[in-house]
């Protein structure tokens, strides 16, 4: 690294080894990091950091990481000089256009690109173009529940843990997924808060939750629908909410009538007894219960309906923006980057819009998997090109073997990373990303309507910065207006124009900025943001498309015909604390604490196999077969006939079994969650 100060210093910056956010002190020793911790008067972890963050030295300086572009020829990598890259990327790009129109080339950002103003510019350079085409990890990820809680109450609330009675955590596990969520929650409980979790397997926090209610997967919404009909045959819902702010209450209330006890239990398995007091305790909460979707709902084939299931709660319980409850930030009204409202793309096709209009209405972003199609069989038209940054599809999309494939057939596939990936393998050129500490940016925490400004530390010379990079690509291709700004800094100000609050003062502010104090009860004052105006029991817009306009329930697919060839049911992704999907396996000391992949299975199960922890079995889906070792979980951890294998592995990666035609028909969401599959033993190990 080339040293550009000598002596040591001290910043204050944001963390984003993964996507808390949180208050970091990193200290530098002659331009070189030397040490992060945590920074104490930062609210969202007040001084705590988790071993993730502290890696983020080992990702910068890591031994395999690569500092300079290259081109994939014949012969193998060549490195090339940066300029040189983009001025032939740019020529490629070009005669892409000319041939079959700018919509042949895509952009896929992924989620190392987390911060808004990130996304935002890739989707800019898009505009720049001309393509509709934009891709990214969100469409596994999170946008189920977005669409899920915007049909219904007009955006994505965030849960007011602190001041909470009643914590309810339906797929979540924020122990190792969002280390300070749990921090928040434990505070809570403290100080009386009951916690309920909701997951088919006793993942760290449903070890200290007050209820923990082992559901199988994709039935959370006869669940929520379950209680829902407890709390309105008992009257023990908001009634001046519902009667003055809702639509769709009577047909909704209808709809509970069918999930009884009864038919909750043989659906979720959950007994009468556990729903009866969940919802006595959710009721006696109310208004001050605060319920939190995570990723566990939306990888199913009804996952947004569940999600609408487990959002109309807020509406009944009067808890949407209430104190304790589940609140709707306010924007911090920075300059908009995307230009989506000036220039609309929708009459240019983007990939997957007819099929999933859903999803490109609230998102504005293609389907992945559809993609993986178009490029194949070039219907409806031919897709030649894409931009890859902060992504690994071919680790971490639902079908891994036909995204592979269908990248490889592309005429020109660039890759934008700090690692030679599984993805970047495929690539024809490889460009070196910066890291989040060798770029600035804007990052607002929702909860406290804080902005803060990210810090660039340090910079490796052909390492560019997001901006910069689409910056250059952008100036080479004629449509450099699109990116007028010098660099990043300039940009960062452009962004702050509109609030007042100048970058001077994000400087001064490192534990964040407060744009606007938090308000609660705003739908008082400001109609909701859905077509009524009003919160949405029932759709007419999802009616209108041709969909349920209530959240109905479908029985899973393994539920409603079980089958005799894939007799157990596979989820996959539960996150593990050191790894990020396929990110750190390449510190030596993450991989000494996990050192591989496992399939975790229930005691019963192993024995009916006869299959013994470490012992090398095989999972077979509809799509494949994957070889791994078995781990033995112990008694109550997971429901016996399921399965469970964390994605991001290349040694057993589980998206080689995962299906990518099972898709939620709302949300265009892959099947990751409760999949089909049988499984035996491969041999000794
Ligand atoms: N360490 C680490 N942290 C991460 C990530 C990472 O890869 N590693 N990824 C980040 C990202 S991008 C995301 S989206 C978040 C995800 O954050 P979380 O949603 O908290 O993710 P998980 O830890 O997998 O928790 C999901 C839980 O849902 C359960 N589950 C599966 N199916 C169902 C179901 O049908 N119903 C219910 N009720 N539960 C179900 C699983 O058993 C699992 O415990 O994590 C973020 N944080
Ligand atoms: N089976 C299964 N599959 C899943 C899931 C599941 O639960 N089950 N979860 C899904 C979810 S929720 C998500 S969000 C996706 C995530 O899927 P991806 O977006 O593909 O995430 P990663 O695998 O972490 O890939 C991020 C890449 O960005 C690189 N990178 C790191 N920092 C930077 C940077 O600053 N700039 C750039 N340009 N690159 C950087 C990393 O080296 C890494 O290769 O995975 C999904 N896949
Ligand atoms: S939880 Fe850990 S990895 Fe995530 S931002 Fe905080 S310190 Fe970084
Ligand atoms: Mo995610």
């Amino acid at each position: 690294m080339k040293a550009q100060e000598t002596g040591k210093r001290t910043v204050q910056t944001l963390c984003r080894m993964c996507d808390d956010h949180c208050g970091v002190n990193v200290h530098l020793d002659n331009g070189g990091i030397v040490d992060i911790d945590g920074f104490a008067e930062h609210p969202w972890n007040k001084g705590r950091m988790c071993v993730k963050g502290r890696a983020a030295i080992d990702m910068i300086y890591a031994p395999d990481r690569i500092l300079e572009p290259m081109k994939r020829t014949e012969q193998g990598w060549k490195k090339i000089d940066l300029a040189e890259a983009l001025d032939e990327i740019a020529a490629r790009l070009q005669a892409i256009m000319e041939r079959d129109g700018a919509r042949s080339v895509s952009i896929w950002k992924g989620e190392a690109i987390g911060f808004a103003q990130q996304e935002s510019l890739a989707r800019r350079f898009c505009h720049a173009l001309g393509t509709p085409n934009y891709l990214s990890n969100d469409s596994e990820c999170y946008v189920g529940r977005y669409i899920g809680y915007s049909l219904v109450l007009g955006g994505l609330p965030v849960p007011d843990y602190a001041n909470s009675d009643c914590i309810v955590l339906w797929g979540a596990n924020p122990p190792y997924a969002h280390p300070h969520m749990t921090r928040m929650i434990m505070e809570a409980r403290h100080k009386g808060a009951r916690l309920i979790v909701i997951d088919p397997r006793l993942s760290a926090i449903a070890r200290k939750a007050d209820y923990y209610l082992p559901v199988r997967p994709g039935t959370d919404g006869a669940l929520a629908l379950g209680i829902m009909k407890l709390l309105i045959e008992r009257e023990q819902y908001d009634q001046e909410f519902v009667k003055e702010f809702s639509v769709g209450f009577e047909k909704l209330a209808r709809y509970t009538k069918k999930f009884t006890a009864e038919f909750v239990a043989a659906e979720t398995g959950i007994d009468r007894g556990t729903l009866e007091k969940v919802a006595s305790i959710i009721a006696r909460s109310r208004p001050r219960v605060a319920n939190y979707v995570g990723n566990g709902l939306e990888h199913h084939e009804n996952g947004v309906n569940n999600v609408r299931a487990v959002a109309c709660l807020d509406g009944l319980l009067g808890s949407l923006d209430h104190r304790g409850g589940n609140l709707l930030p306010e924007s911090a009204g920075l300059s908009e980057l995307t230009l989506y409202d000036e220039v609309p793309l929708r009459h240019l096709g983007p990939i997957g819009a007819d099929i999933y209009p859903v999803l490109y209405d609230f998102r504005q972003e293609c389907h992945t998997m559809t993609a993986m199609d178009t490029i194949m069989s070039g219907e409806p038209y031919p897709l030649r090109a894409m931009i890859i940054t902060g992504a690994n599809p071919v680790m971490t999309n639902p079908n891994s073997r036909k995204v592979a494939r269908a990248l490889q057939q592309l005429d020109l596939l660039v890759v934008r990373d700090l690692f030679m990936t599984e993805t970047a393998e495929l690539a024809h050129y490889f460009l070196p990303a910066a890291s989040f500490l060798e770029r600035s940016e804007l990052h607002v925490h929702a909860l406290y309507q804080r902005i803060n400004l990210t810090r660039k530390l340090l910079s490796f010379p052909q390492c560019q910065d997001e901006y910069q990079f689409w910056h250059d690509l952008a100036h080479r291709l004629g449509a450099g207006s699109y990116f007028p700004w010098e660099d990043e800094t300039v940009l960062n100000r452009w962004l702050l124009e509109p609030t007042g609050i100048s970058l001077e003062t994000l400087q001064a502010h490192p534990e964040g900025y407060g744009y606007k104090p938090v308000r609660y009860g705003k739908w008082r004052e400001v109609p909701l943001n859905t077509p009524s105006q009003k919160f949405e029991f029932a759709s007419d817009y999802l009616k209108e498309k041709g969909y349920p306009e209530l959240p109905e329930y479908r029985s899973p697919g393994y539920l409603a015909g079980s089958s005799a060839e894939y007799p157990y049911t596979l989820i996959t992704g539960a996150r593990k604390l050191l790894y990020y999907h396929s990110r750190n396996r390449n510190f030596p000391r993450f991989r000494k604490a996990i050192p591989g992949p496992e399939v975790e299975i229930h005691p019963s199960d192993a024995e009916a196999l006869g299959v013994k922890s470490g012992e090398t079995v095989l999972v077979t889906s509809e799509i494949g077969a994957l070889e791994i070792p078995a781990a033995v979980v112990e008694n109550s951890e997971i429901i016996p006939g399921f399965l469970q294998i964390t994605h991001g592995w290349k040694e057993a990666n589980v998206n080689l079994i995962t299906p990518d035609l099972k898709n939620d028909p709302i949300s265009g969401f892959p099947l990751l969650k409760a999949i089909p599959v049988r499984i035996e033993r491969a041999g000794r190990p």
